[in-house]
């Protein structure tokens, strides 16, 4: 009797042997980058919380039952720490569902998978031995038999932690659900076990929706997209870049509000400033990401659709079938590459890269990455570009070759040496350093033309230019108000969105283009200077060269801006002036405002979702005129 008291029940030693199992996996088996001791505290917590819940599930169970759960679970729960550690290994990533139907990665796997298996793994087994030992042996006095009341509160306190876990994560990363970033992000805060099931969910919705669609739906859409945002007339630029070497700059963060602008009376960006005399450049080129941010403009860009209202279609619709840039630039030859110094499971780059026809990603493993040389997200800028020439130098010829910069990111941190204006002074940090971060950009953008020009291969190439996204949201409206010397409207915040673009073509005399123009329009844009006739491609944006253009520009919440307009939050704005023309209750002329717009825009962004949450690309021939696949 004395002795049964004194033990402590099973499931809270396997909780207890389970949690610390999984904290120290966490923390010296997977590299997870812990920026913060809240970050460590959170993950240090969800190992045991999760441990503790799954354990305390089994108190409701008979004493038979409750034996054989804890025995399971702790198997169960072990093997899959074990199979994620394996694939880690290899991958430096995390199970997803999508991934173990991908042949391609098991069959990566099945060749070295026995390298990566190591003797001690054993030990990761410790904890199973201890409870299936204790569980066959000394049973009897370790299992619990609670009333209704004990066993109900057990449970309570087991979902409570958990809620706590989950709240402390969303302070430190909001909207961590929503924007599903890293699943390295979604494991450092929710846990391994919790990942997984978001992850099951939101694979099943997305199988759901696509499941029901039957490709019948496509055929308004097609008809729609051909006649109102497709244009494949031919101007004197078509072909102009044939068989060139296409070097995409993603410019991280950066808004139009910086070039040709100056901060304590000095030009933030004087190589860009002086590049718009040598290249076409779009003054009025508008950003339309969303939560996805770098990954939706990458997507945008690629595919010619909008991203997806909720988190970052890179995550969640990475399996569809689409009519990406690589693909069909590849089919003509070109080799596809994109060098970005990030794990390469940021924004699940890898899986979407593959699928889309990347040949291949030169991630943060091709570069050598130091303390010396890096700065808040990683490798600077500068020696991003120079580290990449040997590989570039070396490329397959024609080669499309997308970089993506990283310096200019919020925080926008920078080493002392590195800053070369002073900082804004205003109450904004952010703004203040965002110049600095910026010229370091234009900086490192200025080395990488001269390497380019060194090495030969600028004469043979294009160069474009896009800012991903913003970089200054209005959070930090007084400050912008105060540099801009501008009040801070719903206005204004639209003109922010815009973001630099440029075609630089070497040999070609430049131009400043001033009709609005958006990210959906560079993949037609893009294919039409390369000289590809893609008639049949499907695309809601249109070549930034033709004469008839859609007339306007959305931006992913509904606003939109037209030649005179500026429509957002219900609002009517003359796009020169900013002066308000209607809040659009419906009583203004509909020929002569923001009207005639609003509901098509809806339309267009509601067939955009539909085409990634159906996959209905599936169920088009984009080879053969246009037909619709027979659906089975
Ligand atoms: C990360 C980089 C920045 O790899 O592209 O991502 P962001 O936060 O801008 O989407
Ligand atoms: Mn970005």
């Amino acid at each position: 009797m004395l002795n049964k008291r004194l033990h402590m029940p099973l499931y809270l030693i396997a909780a207890l042997l389970f949690g610390l199992k999984t904290y120290i996996v966490y923390r010296f088996v997977f590299n997870i980058s812990l920026e913060n001791p809240m970050q460590e505290f959170i993950l240090f917590i969800n190992a045991f919380v999760v441990s503790f819940f799954l354990f305390t599930l089994s108190v409701w169970f008979k004493e038979r039952r409750q034996k054989k759960y804890i025995k399971y679970m702790i198997l169960i729960g072990s093997l899959i720490i074990y199979f994620n550690i394996v694939f880690y290994r290899n991958f430096s990533d995390f199970i997803t569902i999508p991934l173990l139907f991908q042949g391609s990665n098991a069959a990566d796997l099945g060749s070295s998978v026995l390298n990566l298996i190591k003797p001690w793994d054993i030990l990761l087994f410790l904890d199973v031995i201890i409870i299936w030992y204790l569980a066959i042996r000394k049973s009897d006095s370790l299992l619990i038999n609670y009333r209704k009341r004990t066993k109900t509160m057990a449970l309570a306190l087991s979902i409570a932690f958990l809620v706590g876990n989950y709240i402390l994560a969303e302070i430190e990363r909001p909207q961590l659900l929503q924007r599903t970033f890293d699943r390295e992000y979604l494991v450092k805060n929710i846990g391994l076990f919790n990942y997984h099931i978001y992850d099951a969910i939101m694979h099943s919705k997305s199988k759901a929706q696509r499941v029901l669609a039957d490709g019948n739906e496509l055929t308004d859409i097609a008809d729609y997209m051909q006649e109102n945002t497709t244009n494949n007339e031919k101007t004197d630029l078509y072909g102009i870049a044939k068989d060139k070497n296409v070097i995409f700059i993603s410019l991280e963060s950066l808004q139009t509000f910086v070039i040709n602008n100056t901060v304590n009376g000095e030009e933030v960006t004087p190589f860009l400033n002086d590049l718009i005399g040598e290249s076409y450049y779009f003054e009025n080129f508008y950003h339309q990401t969303a939560q996805g941010k770098t990954s939706d403009s990458e997507f945008i860009v690629e595919n010619s659709l909008y991203p997806s209202p909720r988190g970052a279609v890179y995550f969640t619709h990475a399996q569809n079938d689409y009519h990406s840039l690589p693909e069909i630039i590849g089919n003509e030859g070109y080799y596809s590459t994109v060098f970005h110094p990030n794990n390469k499971s940021f924004w699940n780059r890898d899986v979407m890269y593959e699928n889309t026809g990347y040949d291949h990603f030169f991630d943060v493993d091709a570069y050598e990455v130091t303390e010396g040389n890096s700065v808040g997200w990683g490798l600077k800028d500068k020696d991003f570009f120079s580290q990449s020439m040997k590989y570039l130098e070396t490329m397959q010829k024609p080669f499309y070759a997308k970089f993506i910069t990283l310096t200019n990111h919020y925080p926008f941190e920078l080493a002392e040496e590195d800053a070369t204006i002073e900082k804004y002074d205003s109450n904004s940090k952010t703004l203040n350093s965002y110049f600095q971060t910026a010229r370091y950009m234009d900086e490192s953008i200025e080395e990488f033309f001269t390497y380019l020009k060194e090495s030969g291969l600028y004469e043979d190439s294009i160069i474009v230019l896009m800012g991903d996204h913003y970089g200054i949201s209005d959070f930090h409206k007084k400050a912008m108000s105060m540099y801009l010397d501008q009040e801070y409207t719903d206005y204004l915040h639209v003109q922010l969105q815009r973001v630099p673009f440029y075609i630089h073509i070497p040999g070609q005399e430049g131009e400043v283009i001033s009709k609005i123009a958006g990210q959906v329009d560079v993949k037609p844009t893009l294919l039409h200077l390369l000289g590809i006739d893609d008639s049949n491609d499907l695309s809601f944006g249109t070549n930034l060269f033709a004469d008839e253009r859609k007339p306007y520009i959305a931006l992913r919440d509904g606003s939109f801006i037209s030649d005179e307009y500026v429509y957002t939050k219900d609002q009517c704005f003359n796009r020169e002036t900013g002066e308000l023309i209607d809040t659009t209750t419906g009583t203004a002329d509909e020929e002569s405002t923001c009207q005639l717009y609003i509901e098509q825009v809806e339309e267009e962004l509601s067939y955009s979702d539909q085409i990634i949450f159906g996959d209905l690309f599936r169920f088009y021939n984009f080879k053969d005129e246009n037909v619709i696949e027979e659906v089975e």
